[in-house]
């Protein structure tokens, strides 16, 4: 089936009739039905399935063995997402994998297709958080111990989805058996709208994390509180929203967000008691993105200073800078007619692996240039541009 057909079967899994898009979070109804279409799927080509200690699903073409091909992506979304980001590379891996069968090649070497579980960090707040505790690269203490907007832990919901939360952590064996990682993802940015091109090969990913900044004031009646008796955590916070952008404007390439900003109680005629905000920053150079929130961070504690109230500032995710393996980049290029390489500034699971095994990235053009909204989009050829780019790449990597 085509990979546009195969996102067509999902099309209303997860639909947000609030926000629009999709939200499909691990563990949660819409992400288990996508587990399950994907397994159904992945069965029907002759795959063997098996789930990992930490939720991610590994569908296996042959025997699982050392130095695999592995390709994959993610099936969860951020809250009112689009279509594309995650589904995109694992449908168009599930297609790739039937055009190879169609044309009589059985692989070489073990092969997957994988779907590691919470890329996004929609629920739990860590992106990559399946590729990351694979891979060992988050304190497992600490990953269980995630909750979500309602308060259930990742050990809790992992539980729930039939795992065994003691099992949670680093996964030699998963991670021992990947010979090379590709993975197919939508384009998340405006590079191949201007290059003309269907696919590109990624070269590197930029330096990104996540921080939360917790002001907390006091309490108190929207009305009966003159504003000089007032210590009201939304005003540091909003200064510190505005400042984020301020400071980005200054370091180039720089990209900081606050997406989310949450005041307690959250009442009309309130004012907040605590106000906790989430601060994504990405700046190409590791000492670079410290560096702007750092900066931020002095920011936000004299605000919160001169409006009597108190800051606390937690680091929850970070990243360093990341270049795909050269030799599969330009393994990559050289299969597919040297198509443009392309940077990115959003985070993928084949960068969380590029530190551990040899790593590289496709991207489909997205004539919009936009992601994590419902408009982000891909027009059908390319899409199966890219699924036959995928295969091509696969075959010369199994042979
Ligand atoms: O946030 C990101 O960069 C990715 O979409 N998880
Ligand atoms: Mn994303
Ligand atoms: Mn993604």
């Amino acid at each position: 089936m085509t990979a546009s057909g195969l996102l067509g079967e999902i099309a209303d899994v997860g639909t947000d009739g609030k926000r629009g898009g999709y939200s499909r979070h691990v563990f949660d109804a819409a992400e288990r039905e996508l587990r399950t279409w994907f397994v159904e799927r992945a069965q029907r080509i002759g795959l063997d399935i098996e789930t990992d200690s930490n939720g991610n699903i590994w569908a296996w073409w042959g025997t699982p063995g050392p130095d695999a091909v592995v390709t994959g992506s993610h099936l969860d979304s951020v809250p009112g997402g689009g279509a594309f980001d995650g589904p995109l590379g694992v449908a168009s891996a599930l297609t790739a994998v039937e055009l190879l069968q169609d044309k009589g090649f059985r692989p070489a070497k073990p092969f997957a297709i994988v779907v590691f579980a919470e890329e996004e960090g929609g629920r739990f707040g860590v992106p990559c958080l399946g590729s990351r505790l694979v891979t060992g690269t988050i304190d497992v203490d600490k990953a269980r111990a995630l909750r979500d907007p309602g308060g259930v832990t990742f050990a809790e919901a992992a539980a729930k989805a039939g795992l065994d939360p003691e099992r949670i952590g680093p996964d030699k064996e998963s991670l021992g058996r990947i010979g090379r990682f590709v993975e197919l993802h939508v384009e998340q940015g405006r590079g191949l709208i201007d290059l003309g091109s269907p696919v590109a090969v990624g070269s590197t990913v930029i330096a990104h994390g996540r921080w939360r900044f917790s002001f907390s004031g006091q309490g108190n009646h929207a009305g009966a509180t003159l504003i000089t008796d007032r210590h009201d955590p939304m005003i540091p916070a909003a200064e510190t929203v505005v400042a984020a952008r301020r400071l980005a404007k200054t370091l180039d390439d720089a990209r900081a967000t606050v997406g989310r900003l949450v005041p307690t109680p959250g009442g009309t005629n309130v004012i907040a008691s605590t106000v906790d905000l989430w601060l994504d920053a990405r700046v190409p150079g590791d000492t670079r993105t410290i560096k702007l929130v750092d900066e931020l961070a002095e920011a936000a504690r004299a605000a919160a200073e001169s409006e009597g109230c108190r800051v606390e500032i937690t680091r929850e995710s970070y990243s360093d800078d990341v270049v795909f393996d050269q030799a599969l980049r330009r393994d990559l290029g050289t299969w597919l007619g040297n198509p443009p390489e392309l940077p990115t500034g959003a985070g993928h699971d084949a960068a969380i692996l590029a530190g551990f095994v040899p790593s590289g990235m496709l991207y489909v053009r997205n004539p919009t240039g936009i992601s994590h909204s419902p408009e982000e989009f891909a027009e059908a050829d390319d899409v199966e541009q890219g699924a036959r780019a995928l295969a091509e790449v696969l075959e010369k990597m199994s042979a």
